[in-house]
């Protein structure tokens, strides 16, 4: 099964995706008022957002559709066209992102959305052709992040640089900077806590974790991906605000799209704020991390 058959897969398991909910929507009855508000709301609960919902409403509205004779295809294809207009620009491929000697790699989120997971898969994808990959273990909140993080970079074949549990994050972030110059590493990946006593004590974190890391390399962080839980909903709007707001976001990384999520939250991310989308969490495994595709995603959320 490739990467794509599994996204299918995983959205297939939605118990409302999107295709299934309008297929319902649109074969069974006639389209009129009444339907384009239920449409409309169909949409919103499927976590496209409220914008997304009433400009496909419109374009539904002035689709002549005969509920009897259209394929379901040419119904679909609208909602794809639409995400996939949205959602082209801002496909951010791995290979372009900064390369520098070494790239470093921020990675934030609050808690549990899979940024340690996400590191190891994003490790192994840059670590292909013999690139250097160093790990910076700055979630020094828990014991157990350490210890995940070094489990993942034993898994890809990646060095890390840790400290203690209570350790000073920015100071984790420095030393692994410093040990990834003198190493001549390609990549430095920065894991950060998602949890702590209070959202300011998060923020205020991670803000001193990106300042330090220029004292070495002043462009540095060149790249800061912001992780996202496809089923946390609409609190990710929230999420990419309250993050936009400390340091500017260079990409973002979607995950857990293989399971009960709703998949329209990315078109409302992406139609907000436009930040360019790096890739996809597909699952918990090392190779479960796919190249953000447009067209691929317009088509799989659609595809059921
Ligand atoms: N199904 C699925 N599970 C995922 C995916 N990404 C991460 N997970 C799981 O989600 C859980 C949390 O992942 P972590 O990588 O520990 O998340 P985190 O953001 O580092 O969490 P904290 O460090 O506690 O803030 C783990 O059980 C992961 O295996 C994904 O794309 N799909
Ligand atoms: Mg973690």
């Amino acid at each position: 099964m490739n990467i794509f058959e599994k996204f299918k897969l995983g959205l297939s398991k939605s118990s409302r995706s999107l295709s299934s909910g309008l297929n319902e929507l649109i074969f069974k009855k006639k389209i009129d008022e009444n339907i384009l508000n239920e449409l409309e709301d169909f949409l919103i609960q499927s976590d496209v957002g409220v914008e997304a919902a009433k400009e496909l409403r419109e374009k539904f509205a002035n689709t002549k559709i005969d509920p009897k004779n259209a394929s379901k295809d040419e119904i679909f294809k609208i909602f794809s066209n639409y995400a996939s207009k949205i959602l082209k620009p801002l496909e951010k491929n791995l290979k372009n992102i900064h390369i520098n000697n070494p790239s470093v790699i921020l990675v934030a989120g609050v808690n549990g959305v899979g940024k340690t997971t996400t590191i190891g898969k994003l490790g192994k994808i840059l670590g292909q052709n013999k690139k250097k990959i160093v790990l910076g273990a700055a979630d020094t909140f828990r014991a157990a992040a350490v210890n995940q993080l070094d489990v993942w970079a034993k898994k890809i074949n990646a060095d890390i640089i840790k400290s203690h549990e209570g350790a000073d994050p920015a100071s984790v972030a420095y030393k692994a900077l410093e040990y990834a110059k003198k190493n001549n590493s390609d990549y430095l990946l920065i894991d950060t806590a998602g949890r702590l006593q209070n959202k300011k004590n998060l923020m205020d974190e991670f803000k001193k974790i990106a300042k330090v890391v220029k004292k070495i390399d002043t462009n540095a962080p060149h790249e800061t991906f912001l992780i996202l839980d496809a089923t946390t909903g609409q609190s990710a709007i929230n999420q990419v605000e309250e993050f936009k707001k400390i340091t500017p976001i260079t990409g973002i990384i979607m995950t857990k799209l293989d399971g009960t999520a709703k998949g329209g939250i990315l078109l409302a991310v992406g139609k907000k704020f436009k930040l360019p989308i790096i890739a996809l969490g597909m699952g918990e495994k090392e190779d479960d991390l796919q190249a953000f595709d447009a067209e691929h995603y317009a088509n799989a959320i659609m595809s059921n």
